[in-house]
């Protein structure tokens, strides 16, 4: 890193440059970008001494492939990585400007949708930290998550530009571009006796890579995030149709303009798009293509591949990679198919994130064939040896295991079952997850290939959730653990415990979480325009829009509070705002309209005067990583409330425990391990177990009518859902969410998502909440509690046992860091 007097002049030399401007008259938006080319320079020897520290030491790699990364600002996180917070922030305020106003004038680029590409860009957090030599590789969508508006209590969505005014944190690299083609036929050649497979007739794009560096924590180590591009092959096209193909240069043009437009929106469902495939064969194709060339480079025999090469398939999205290589090693490099199935299944590693069926990627047959037409036929042959091998281990019963365990079935391409089939490892991302894949989902895989199988609990990063979200919680920590090594080694926040007894510690943990109250009551009044009272409980469920994550459970038990405040003298309660942030992908109705039912409730309940403010309740716009940094480190509770099964690990439920906020939630996901660690009585646990969901729903469900006929509070507030109360203008409005809760929509039943039986002990989760925040130090207690035991939580951890049971990288040495 430069030394301040090294960095003004950069910036002032940047705005000069870049700008004609002095300093004295750059707007925040000119200082942002020359402030982060000043940054980008700084950080560039270090990505050079990198990646020639990964030649000499002949490192293993690994690619992380996955079509979304959600990796939020960069800026602040660069300078935090490399040390240098303290020292930028007052460069900048001796030139006039305040460091968070101009980490503001950065896009926060949203390549991706939730919790799947949240991880990913944790990781790669992670790997830089922990030295170990990575690429992610991905798509540059020229429009990530679009932006959400609410108009009108609607959800309206606006694209996100996120590159308009060109983004400083990425460098071109044209030289390493790669074709990548599609459609056409295979053509089969006989040379010299041995079968050659010639793709015709097809059309192609270019690839181009745009690198973006991700630097470990104060190591000296960048890694990179490694993102595609689409063009067209211009001129030269022309010239290699020959026959004057006008036609097929313009579809050519038009496929590399629309294959890397947009991100599509949707998070657990799989909707079967022909462009989605393309983008998934597109980014894949191009980083195999590459990392084979890099591999080449030093190393002349390819049967090493799987010693310094892994990839990890991020989902089932990547999965093609799997007869991409078999075609890259058959069709490029010759090998014959023992071989090159050998290598395959060395070097490829399978993660599922989710178990929701509507999830599950099953590509029609038909479209996959055309698309990719010699990908499919390995694809076929793949299948063909795995049926071979199950009529020979199932002689009694193959039929029915074929149906539940071929990759082609019933006229379909099955990617979870050949990512299984052909990877040496297939893990969950938390405990419970990963026994429902061996003992429910997967069941048949576990039983032929149980060796396969392992957890892989997910993690967060600390140096954005804490260091960069929660400034002031980090230096309190620092102070009281006597030193910052918790940044990289979280589980020293254990050392926190010994404060647990002490009043003036908790004092101090408690006015942290004031202030941090106070910053997210200025963002919400400046974004919403709605006042907030820092004093009542900070209810948080942000998360994307999805019914198994039941922010409608969340919403009828607001409409159930006001009800009581309004009707039975007796009731009161502390001051509460339940605030929510999600966005619903464009075509999920059911979301949207759940979205536009939080507004209207926000609408009558803020607006009532007579309720003197007891409860609030808060939409905020375009949750993002952004402002969900400022988000968690301001929540009092973290609403978890899937319904058991659903979900996979969550990962937002780490990120409030470790700023301090007591989980209220189902025995879900990575719920069921943070209880583990702050123990039942620091957190709020309501709600069938999974067990109970999974054995009613193979029992044709409940009957959700006898709840609504015997409880007459519930029966109220879903009458309010269709008699206008909060709809007057079209009592309709909310019919549908009602009916989903009552009646069997067609093959649905009702009420799939056990909202209504979960109810009654929900609020009385929220009961205790109550008892427990009103008796001021035990909750500080509880609070803290969350903090010093969020260890297991670090993404450093969940990397450390990656490598250890499945990359087996080494961490590279760098001789010139600091
Ligand atoms: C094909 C459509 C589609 C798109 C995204 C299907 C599935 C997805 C993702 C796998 C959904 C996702 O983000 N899953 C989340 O992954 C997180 C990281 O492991 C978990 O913490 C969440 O529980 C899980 O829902």
């Amino acid at each position: 890193m430069m030394n301040a007097k090294e960095l003004k002049k950069a910036i002032e030399d940047n705005v000069k440059v870049l700008y004609r401007k002095t300093i004295d008259e750059a707007s925040k938006e000119q200082v942002f970008y020359a402030l982060s080319y000043a940054i980008k320079d700084t950080i560039i020897d270090e990505w050079i001494n990198t990646h020639k520290a990964y030649d000499k030491q002949d490192a293993k790699i690994l690619y992380y492939l996955s079509m979304e990364f959600l990796i939020g600002r960069a800026l602040g996180n660069n300078i935090i990585n490399l040390g240098a917070r303290k020292e930028v922030s007052q460069v900048l305020e001796e030139l006039g400007f305040d460091l968070t106003d101009i980490e503001d004038q950065e896009s926060d680029p949203a390549l991706g949708n939730g919790g799947l590409g949240r991880l990913a860009a944790c990781f790669l957090d992670s790997l830089a930290t922990l030295n170990y030599p990575a690429y992610g590789c991905g798509i540059r969508y020229h429009y990530g998550m679009f932006k959400q508006k609410i108009e009108n209590g609607y959800q309206k969505e606006v694209p996100d530009d996120w590159i308009k005014n060109g983004y400083p944190f990425e460098i071109k690299r044209s030289e390493y571009s790669y074709i990548v083609k599609f459609g056409g036929n295979v053509r089969v050649d006989n040379v010299n006796g041995k079968e050659k497979f010639i793709q015709e007739n097809y059309g192609s794009v270019k690839a181009i890579p745009y690198d973006m560096p991700v630097l470990g924590y104060e190591n000296g180590m960048v890694n990179s995030l490694r993102i595609w591009d689409a063009e067209a092959i211009t001129n030269f096209s022309l010239e290699q149709f020959d026959k004057g193909d006008y036609q097929k240069a313009l579809e050519q043009e038009n496929l590399a303009k629309t294959l890397v437009e947009v991100l599509y929106p949707n998070d657990n469902h799989y909707a079967g798009k022909e462009l989605r495939l393309k983008q998934q064969y597109f980014f894949i194709s191009a980083s195999l293509q590459r990392a084979l060339d890099k591999f080449k480079s030093t190393h002349s025999d390819i049967h090493m591949l799987p010693e310094k090469v892994v990839f990890q398939l991020n989902d089932t999205h990547p999965t093609v990679a799997i007869p991409e290589l078999m075609r890259l090693l058959l069709d490029e490099e010759g090998l014959n198919w023992d071989e090159a199935w050998d290598i395959t299944s060395r070097c490829m590693a399978y993660t599922n994130h989710t178990i929701m069926s509507e999830a599950l990627e099953k590509w029609p047959i038909d479209l996959f064939k055309s698309l990719l037409p010699r990908v499919y036929q390995i694809v076929e042959e793949i299948n063909r040896r795995f049926v071979v091998q199950i009529r020979d281990r199932y002689p009694n019963n193959a039929a029915e295991k074929e149906k539940k365990m071929a990759i082609l079935y019933d006229g379909q391409v099955r990617m979870a079952y050949m990512a299984i089939i052909a990877g040496f490892s297939v893990n969950g991302v938390a405990k419970l997850h990963t026994q429902i894949l061996e003992h429910q989902e997967l069941k048949d895989f576990y039983e032929m290939m149980p060796e396969k199988f392992n957890n892989k609990t997910n993690g967060i990063t600390q140096r954005r959730f804490l260091v960069h979200a929660n400034p002031l919680l980090t230096d309190w920590i620092t102070k009281k653990l006597g030193s910052d090594k918790f940044i990289t080694d979280l589980p020293q926040l254990s050392g926190l415990k010994q404060y647990l007894n002490d009043d003036k510690s908790l004092e101090e943990f408690m006015e942290i979480k004031y202030q941090n109250k106070l910053r997210l009551v200025k963002y919400i009044k400046e974004h919403n325009g709605i006042d907030v009272d820092p004093n009542s409980i900070f209810d948080v469920q942000v998360k994307r829009l999805h019914e198994y994550k039941r922010q409608l459970l969340n919403i009828l038990h607001v409409m159930y509070l006001y009800n009581k405040l309004k009707n039975d003298d007796n009731f009161d309660m502390y001051p509460r705002t339940f605030i929510f942030g999600a966005k619903a992908a464009a075509g999920y109705r059911r979301a949207k309209q759940t979205i536009k039912l939080i507004n209207s409730v926000a609408d009558v309940i803020n607006n009532d005067k007579s309720i003197n403010g007891k409860i609030k309740v808060v939409f905020i716009e375009d949750y993002k990583v952004s402002n969900a940094e400022i988000i968690f480190a301001a929540a009092d509770v973290s609403e978890q409330i899937s319904t058991a099964s659903k979900e996979a690990s969550g990962t937002g439920n780490m990120k409030f425990m470790l700023n301090g906020a007591p989980t209220l939630g189902t025995m879900d996901g990575a719920n069921v391990e943070i209880v583990e660690e702050v123990g039942r009585d620091n957190a709020f646990i309501f709600g069938l177990s999974s067990d109970e969901v999974i054995a009613y729903e193979n029992n044709g469900g409940y009957d959700p009518m006898t709840i609504f006929n015997s409880d007459t509070e519930i029966r109220t507030v879903l009458m309010q859902l269709v008699n206008g109360f909060y709809s007057p203008n079209n009592t309709e409005e909310f019919r549908e969410i009602y009916d989903s809760l009552l009646k069997k929509q067609g093959n649905d039943r009702a009420d799939v998502y056990f909202i209504l039986k979960d109810f009654r002990s929900y609020a009385k989760a929220h009961d205790e909440v109550e008892k427990a925040y009103k008796d001021k130090k035990r909750w500080a207690k509880m609070a803290l509690t969350q903090t010093a035991n969020a260890g297991k939580f670090s993404s450093d951890r969940t990397i450390e046992e990656y490598v250890r049971d499945i990359w087996h990288l080494t961490k590279l040495r760098l001789d010139n860091a600091k």
